[in-house]
């Protein structure tokens, strides 16, 4: 049989919810065949000193390369990167692979709390990183760090920053309204001449650990079956939407998002 086939290259969220788990659990819904480069390890815990470990270039480039190699990849997206060093090999990996489409979800700061991305590793993801972009998925405060203004209070702000992002090179920029707390979950699409507004309700709830990294693998999952880039981002909407709303609580702060939700519960 056929099957399209997907790389993610971000971080490993060892609690689950987020990062590889959340990706490869989200391809698995979308009946793509999942792959990981693992950029560093995220395991934040009270016993340990460290939390966050950084795999080598060379273990990185190396994970790239054997899913290149043995099985090819129709689309790819990219989480938690952390580095300057790490963006710039992943950037060259990139445009060396040649592979068609590139989801750029900018991961920052966890939901937790942890930074995920070096201050020093801005400007690379800007300049390397950001023109390689089929999409790229910022959220408020993602989008207000990387054109460093103020985060955006309002669709109409969330526009303009949208406008600013395009001159940065990606094809496409989603802008995530997630943390607009007044209004509905509302996100921006901007493809260079037109605004699309795409609007779910607001789920109340806390626990969200994930819920990006979930929206950029579902996107990068559409993308390699073939769908637009708006087709995809509607079907991703809708697909963490239902995650969001069908969401666990651990019983103890900020639970997951639940990715087999669409098909259990929709
Ligand atoms: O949700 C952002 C995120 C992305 N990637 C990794 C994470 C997190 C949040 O904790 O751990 C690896």
């Amino acid at each position: 049989m056929s099957i399209s086939k997907v790389l993610t290259i971000a971080g490993s969220a060892s609690q689950g919810s987020a990062g590889i788990q959340a990706d490869l659990k989200t391809f698995q819904e979308f009946d793509v065949y999942g792959m990981s480069a693992i950029t560093a390890i995220v395991a934040n815990n009270s016993k340990t000193g460290q939390g966050i470990f950084t795999q080598p270039i060379e273990s990185i480039e190396a994970q790239v390369y054997a899913s290149l190699e043995h099985v090819g990849v129709d689309a790819l997206k990219t989480g938690m990167l952390f580095t300057k060093d790490i963006i710039e090999r992943i950037a060259s990996l990139i445009q060396e692979s040649e592979v068609p489409h590139v989801v750029v979800d900018p991961v920052m700061i966890g939901k937790m709390g942890s930074q995920l991305l070096r201050d020093e590793a801005i400007e690379s993801l800007k300049r390397d990183l950001m023109p390689l972009a089929t999409v790229i998925t910022p959220n408020l405060h993602e989008a207000a760090r990387i054109l460093d203004c103020p985060v955006p209070e309002t669709p109409e702000d969330m526009k303009a920053v949208a406008r600013d992002l395009y001159h940065l090179g990606p094809s496409y920029i989603l802008v995530k309204g997630g943390a607009l707390d007044d209004y509905p979950a509302v996100d921006i699409l901007y493809d260079g001449n037109s605004i699309v507004e795409l609007e779910s309700e607001r789920v109340a709830t806390i626990h969200t650990s994930g819920a990006g990294c979930t929206y950029s693998a579902a996107i990068a999952a559409e993308l390699a079956k073939g769908s637009s880039v708006e087709e995809a981002i509607h079907r991703a909407k809708s697909f963490v939407t239902s995650a969001i709303r069908y969401a666990i609580s651990f019983d103890r702060g900020i639970g997951s998002t639940y990715h087999a939700a669409h098909r259990t519960h929709e």
